[in-house]
């Protein structure tokens, strides 16, 4: 066999893989402390996966826009919990929290992000579940805020913990993207609970879930921290 069919059959093998954890449904994901030989070669293809993304990935290609006739209403609410139990953070007493690789890490109040230059997007949010919505987010460009506090952009991950004890992280690049926003409003109104009042992540080129709402602290840094559905087999990079 040729060397070039060979490789040919190595991409397929991982296709088919990078297939199968897709499909993973999160529920049937097996006890991550015990993981048998399928889930490590699965998880190692999702590795593999994320790197392939990473390096696929552009800082010059921007997820779709929309037009404001498209826009999802009223919008749809997902999270690991039902809508009723919805976490609400007073947003008198409100400070986004700062950790690691930050010069400047002095808790943030709303008034004081809401006096940031802001961007807006009309943008669509993908549900692993097999749904989509369009809707209409404004807020402070994360690249901007990064900046702004003294991040040290060479770490490879930003991560962020939710009031409802959900968290996620994202890869350095996709924080530094030009459609990657800390947003306050929905609709050009300031978000309410079960979308992630006060402060979300809006990231139009991850997957709805690495979109983390109702957002506490937020580290930069070089240790992975995974995420709440990626810890349980959802490919970390995820992107849409
Ligand atoms: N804090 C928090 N953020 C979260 C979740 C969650 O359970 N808690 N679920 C995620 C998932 S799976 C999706 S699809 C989107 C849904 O956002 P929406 O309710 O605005 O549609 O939020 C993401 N962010
Ligand atoms: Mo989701």
């Amino acid at each position: 066999m040729r060397k070039l069919d060979l490789d040919r059959r190595k991409l397929l093998a991982r296709a088919l893989a990078l297939g199968a954890i897709s499909a993973l449904p999160a529920c049937d994901y097996e006890d991550p402390a015990h993981p048998d030989l399928a889930d490590k070669f699965l998880l190692a293809m999702s590795r593999w996966n994320d790197r392939v993304q990473a390096a696929l990935f552009s800082r010059h290609t921007l997820a779709p826009t929309f037009s404001t006739a498209q826009i999802t209403n009223p919008p749809r609410f997902n999270a690991f919990y039902d809508i009723s139990q919805a976490p609400v953070v007073d947003p008198a007493t409100y400070r986004f929290g700062l950790t690691g690789q930050i010069q400047e890490k002095a808790p943030w109040s709303l008034d004081q992000l809401r006096a940031l230059p802001r961007t807006s997007q009309i943008t669509r949010l993908v549900c692993v579940e097999g749904w989509r919505v369009i809707g209409q987010w404004s807020g402070v460009p994360l690249r901007s805020f990064l900046q702004r506090i003294g991040a040290d952009t060479t770490c490879r991950y930003v991560s962020f913990q939710c009031a409802d004890g959900y968290y996620s992280s994202i890869d350095m690049a996709s924080a530094l993207h030009p459609q990657t926003i800390l947003a306050l409003d929905f609709l050009n109104a300031p978000l309410t609970p079960p979308f992630g009042a006060p402060l979300r992540l809006r990231i139009p080129t991850k997957l709805g879930f690495k979109n983390p709402k109702s957002l506490m602290s937020m580290n930069v840094g070089n240790v992975y921290t995974g995420g709440y559905w990626e810890d349980q087999g959802y490919n970390w990079f995820s992107g849409s």
